[in-house]
């Protein structure tokens, strides 16, 4: 048998088979197996797994079916330094994008591609993002060397024969490449070609950089797709509210990683509000697609079919519809083993455990300190889990519906601790538009930088925005056009602080209040009060049964500094100046009239 051929091929595609060959022959893989989507197969890849120390099977009576996995400790969250668009002119690219040409571009990536593969396995996923045959899905097929990436994609994606069958109709499919190479830094590179419909991911193996379905494919490569073929491909949840008459809105939001998307997409209604009768029904937490349908409307479908959620803090207090969640088939990366092959993390339910192995591998006990006095932490501050949506008990009836949900509402959160109040909503989707561009957010652990800092994050997509973002600008003012009913626009921040630094708001479960206020909005059932940033709520608006926050507490959250928005339009005018004259002239009008609010009714 000639090597790095294809055997068995399981595809008549002519362009698959000849670009699997084509790869097979660059990275040179002992083997190539073409993953089927059957448990078999999976239960054989998970012994492998276990086996070779990529996975730690854990207790299967606690934990049936999960497993966990460490990663170098120098790839726990995804490097946007190390992450380019590739487009032919920089200028596609765009000023907040990393650019590269794709010639230059798959030079320095062959060098590293080149017989990466020697002595492993390359794996072929034929993946669906959205239901197999929905107008609205998209087909990929990654090629791999590393089974945790399969066994992550098989919880994530619709993936294996199924998808083969539908290539068969239509052949068009993104082409995805990922090694781990030599899990280098120094030979790291996460790049998109657009133009081309391919994505090159190399030397990484944490989620976000090569889960190639999830943000490079769903959201890079997608949100340019989307620009041409008039649709959204947005870093939002989706979720539905049933409302006491049993009907369910639907809404989408758009916060930046780890602030709180997974957390709001399945809450459980506080007691004060549950007795009204209202139930969440959780469509998707990271990823929406958004297209508008013969009625005039916005409907969006989650691509996705699993979470890949942040561990530490989840609970039963904060999130218990993940806790349930994730006891089950749930793959856990760069959390603490406990003696007795469970997992723990940093705000986990239960006691802290006396001893374990933290996520480097390291034993490890509570309170231990680092050579700079800081607590060593059992879990990586952006240790996370995936895991099936079909376990959350809040899971929507309607994830497989090739149509999926009509939006009521967008929302923009930023993590603010000043500046932005818990709700306002837009006047309009002109306005809504310039809302979502400046959106700011504090750094996280989700990605490398500085915790902390302020920096603008445009409707969460940042590091998701495949092209030119004045360009994103202008097709969000577009799709407002080709809308008869568009949803309309809020902006929340869960995060406003005290001058002691204590949160004023409880968030959680209490943000349903703040829900229930912007469905009234939508429904046109509630008055607000007019400020220069947009729609507040009068506070007696806010159905507070059961919260109790202290005096005036409520009234400083929804407080518009006319002063702090000043200094937030300075930050702002220097990044809409980055994109010069590709800037849309809208935003720049909104901005104006902003100014003009604040100045007159300036104190
Ligand atoms: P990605 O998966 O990275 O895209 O992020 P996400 O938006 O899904 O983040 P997630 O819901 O996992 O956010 C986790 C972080 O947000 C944790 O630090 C939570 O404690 C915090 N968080 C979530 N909701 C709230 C809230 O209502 N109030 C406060 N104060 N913190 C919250
Ligand atoms: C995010 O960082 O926004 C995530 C996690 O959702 S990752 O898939 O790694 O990008
Ligand atoms: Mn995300």
């Amino acid at each position: 048998m000639e090597k790095n051929k294809v055997q068995n091929t399981p595809t008549t595609n002519k362009k698959l088979i000849e670009w699997v060959n084509r790869m097979a022959k660059l990275c040179g893989p002992d083997k190539i197996v073409w993953i089927d989507g059957s448990e078999e197969q999976k239960l054989i890849l998970e012994k492998e797994c276990v086996a070779s120390g990529e996975l730690i099977r854990l207790n299967p009576e606690k934990l049936p079916g999960c497993f966990l996995h460490r990663t170098a400790q120098d790839d726990v969250a995804r490097t946007e330094h190390l992450t380019f668009i590739c487009t032919k002119k920089k200028h596609d690219a765009g000023p907040n994008n990393n650019w590269m040409s794709p010639f230059a571009a798959y030079r320095k990536a062959r060098a590293i591609f080149k017989n990466a593969m020697k002595g492993r396995t390359m794996y072929v996923i034929p993946f669906s993002m959205g239901p197999v045959g929905s107008t609205f899905s998209k087909i990929g097929v990654e090629l791999t060397d590393s089974r945790y990436v399969v066994l992550n994609m098989l919880i994530m994606t619709r993936c294996g024969e199924a998808v083969l069958r539908q290539l068969e109709k239509n052949d068009d499919f993104t082409r995805c490449l990922h090694s781990k190479a030599e899990l280098d830094i120094k030979k790291r590179l996460i790049l998109h070609f657009p133009e081309d419909n391919t994505i090159w991911s190399v030397g990484s193996g944490y989620g976000g950089n090569v889960l190639l379905g999830k943000k490079c494919l769903a959201l890079r490569i997608s949100s340019f797709t989307a620009k041409k073929e008039k649709w959204l491909a947005e870093h939002m949840l989706i979720m539905g509210i049933e409302e006491p008459n049993g009907h369910i809105e639907y809404i989408a939001a758009a916060f930046p990683s780890a602030c709180g998307k997974t957390n709001l997409a399945m809450l459980i209604p506080p007691e004060g509000l549950r007795v009204k009768g209202y139930r969440v029904w959780t469509v998707g937490d990271d990823i929406a697609w958004m297209r508008v349908d013969t009625d005039g409307s916005l409907w969006a479908i989650n691509p996705e079919t699993g979470f890949f959620g942040v561990a530490p803090g989840t609970n039963s207090n904060a999130n218990p519809n993940m806790v349930k969640t994730v006891q089950k088939n749930t793959i856990y990366t760069n959390v603490l083993l406990k003696p007795d092959n469970t997992v723990w993390w940093e705000g986990a339910d239960g006691e802290v455990p006396s001893q374990g192995i933290d996520w480097k591998g390291n034993p490890w006990k509570p309170n231990t300190l680092d050579d700079e006095g800081k607590a060593i932490k059992g879990a990586h501050p952006n240790a996370r889990f995936t895991t099936p949506i079909a376990n959350c008990p809040s899971a929507s009836f309607r994830l497989d519906q090739h149509h999926g949900v009509p939006i009521s509402a967008i929302i923009f959160g930023g993590r603010r601790q000043h500046v932005a109040p818990l709700v306002y909503e837009a006047f309009n989707w002109q306005h809504g538009v310039f809302v979502g561009a400046t959106m700011g957010s504090e750094l996280t652990a989700a990605q490398v930088g500085k915790l902390g800092q302020v920096r603008r994050d445009p409707m969460a997509m940042l590091p998701f925005c495949g092209y030119n973002m004045a360009e994103y600008f202008r097709h969000w003012l577009n799709m407002g056009k080709l809308m008869a009913k568009p949803p309309k626009i809020f902006h929340v921040n869960w995060f406003r602080m005290d001058e002691k630094g204590k949160f004023l708001w409880p968030g959680f479960c209490e943000n349903l209040r703040v829900l229930e206020w912007i469905l009234d909005r939508c429904d046109n059932t509630v008055n607000a009060m007019r400020t220069p940033v947009g729609y507040v709520p009068y506070p007696f608006n806010i159905d507070m049964t059961g919260l109790n926050l202290g005096n005036g507490v409520l009234e400083k959250l929804l407080n518009v500094d006319k002063e702090e928005w000043q200094e937030e339009l300075k930050g702002i005018n220097k990044f809409f100046a980055e994109f010069k004259k590709d800037m849309p002239r809208e935003l720049w009008d909104e901005y104006d009239a902003l100014l003009e609010r604040l100045k007159k009714n300036g104190k």
